[in-house]
């Protein structure tokens, strides 16, 4: 069982405490799932989580708030038992980032439907020429009649193929460079919106290249300003990327439990744990890993007091906890020796899940960028 004392740090309530501890206990009852069809398997954790009452925590309706608290706490745990039911979570969550922070009560009603797992989200951000750099995006929404055209690539896209509602940028030409982008709610089944391609990546999940050919949106889909759609996905970004450290946390911590119950294994030349070295590298994975935690918390803490931007907390965040998480993951695939590297055995799995995290949400030089520009603006 992996360490849950972090649970009594003055960052969390009551409440917190016992949400993971009941949400422990459904994990144990319904995760592993299989991922041998990811389609179905998505589908199947979106309805079982919403379900469950899990999703609920993945939007805010009128009048409520995202606890980010709450967010990394469940992305944690779910990453520990099950890194697709890590995926399926965060998806509800970021797909619909932008309606739960900027979305009208129209907007929101997709929110109950995704919030009950009976939608699946997707954010459709990055482009074949614009992946790190946000303000490149080529998309281009006019004006037509009462509404919107839209046509454009979108790649990398989570849940692309599944996803029954997302979120897209594009370019409205409102002002200069990141001035010029808008943010609309699209759902799948609108005229003109195709999957061009599904991507197969080493940690399967839904994945996909769209295409939007003239995609006709009604004016009402327009999520915030026009011209403000780069801050709908700087804001979207901030909240949700120290819910990416606290799912690579998950991962971490269940290499280093992987890792410590091989080192205490018996074997017949002795016990991996009386090494001195293995001792070490046991100690750098715990201390990277209650490091990760404080910061991941620190940032979630920080937002749910009421903090206005927390880009720069985020971004440490995210950029830590992803990073350190790679390394324990990889140490404990080399504490594992040989077996380390056999698929189907969980470091093995772990070291595939954990390598995505420290590129998407923002790569980690892009969370370098961030951190710097608060300190150098
Ligand atoms: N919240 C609110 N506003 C923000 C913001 C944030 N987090 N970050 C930037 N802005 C504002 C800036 O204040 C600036 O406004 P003004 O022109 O009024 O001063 C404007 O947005 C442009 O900001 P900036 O000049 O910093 O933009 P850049 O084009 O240099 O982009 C980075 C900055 C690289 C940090 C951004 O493009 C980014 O985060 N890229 C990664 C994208 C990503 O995570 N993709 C993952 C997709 S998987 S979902």
């Amino acid at each position: 069982m992996a360490d849950r004392s972090f649970l009594d740090w003055p960052f969390f309530t009551s409440a917190h405490r016992e949400l993971a501890g009941r949400l422990e206990d459904w994990c144990a009852a319904h995760l592993p799932v299989a991922h041998g069809d990811v389609d179905a398997a998505c589908r199947g954790l979106v309805a079982t989580l919403g379900a469950g009452g899990w999703l609920v925590h993945t939007g805010a309706g009128e009048g409520e708030r995202l606890d980010i608290r709450t967010l990394c706490l469940i992305r944690e745990t779910l990453a520990r038992h099950d890194g697709l039911a890590d995926f399926a979570f965060a998806m509800q969550g970021l797909g619909m980032g932008a309606v739960s922070l900027f979305g009208t009560a129209e907007q929101r009603e997709w929110l109950q439907r995704t919030r009950g797992g009976g939608a699946i989200a997707g954010f459709a951000l990055t482009e074949p020429g614009a992946g790190s750099d946000v303000a490149a995006t080529a998309t281009v929404a006019e004006r037509v009649g009462g509404g919107w055209r839209l046509s454009g690539e979108k790649t990398y896209i989570s849940n692309g193929g599944i996803a029954d509602v997302y979120v897209v940028i594009a370019r409205t030409g409102e002002g200069p460079g990141a001035k010029r982008l808008s943010a609309f709610l699209m759902p799948a089944d609108a005229p003109g919106l195709t999957v061009a391609e599904r991507i197969e990546v080493m940690a399967p999940h839904p994945l996909a290249r769209l295409k939007l050919d003239g995609v006709a949106l009604p004016e009402a889909a327009l999520i915030g300003e026009p011209g403000g759609g780069f801050k709908v996905a700087m804001t979207v970004l901030d909240h949700f990327r120290p819910t990416v450290g606290a799912a690579a946390l998950g991962f971490a911590r269940r290499a280093l439990d992987a890792a410590v119950e091989r080192a205490r294994r018996p074997r017949p030349s002795g016990l991996l744990a009386d090494y001195q070295m293995v001792q070490g590298h046991v100690a750098d994975m715990s201390l990277k890993i209650d490091a990760a935690a404080l910061l991941v918390y620190r940032a979630a803490w920080a937002k749910d007091r009421g903090a206005a931007r927390i880009s720069r907390e985020a971004a440490m965040a995210k950029l830590y906890a992803t990073e350190a998480a790679q390394e324990v993951v990889d140490m404990a695939v080399q504490l594992h020796g040989g077996d380390g590297v056999r698929t189907g055995i969980a470091v093995e799995r772990l070291y595939r899940e954990i390598r995505a995290l420290r590129i998407y949400e923002g790569a980690s030089d892009v969370q370098r960028l961030v951190i710097a520009r608060s300190l150098l603006a």
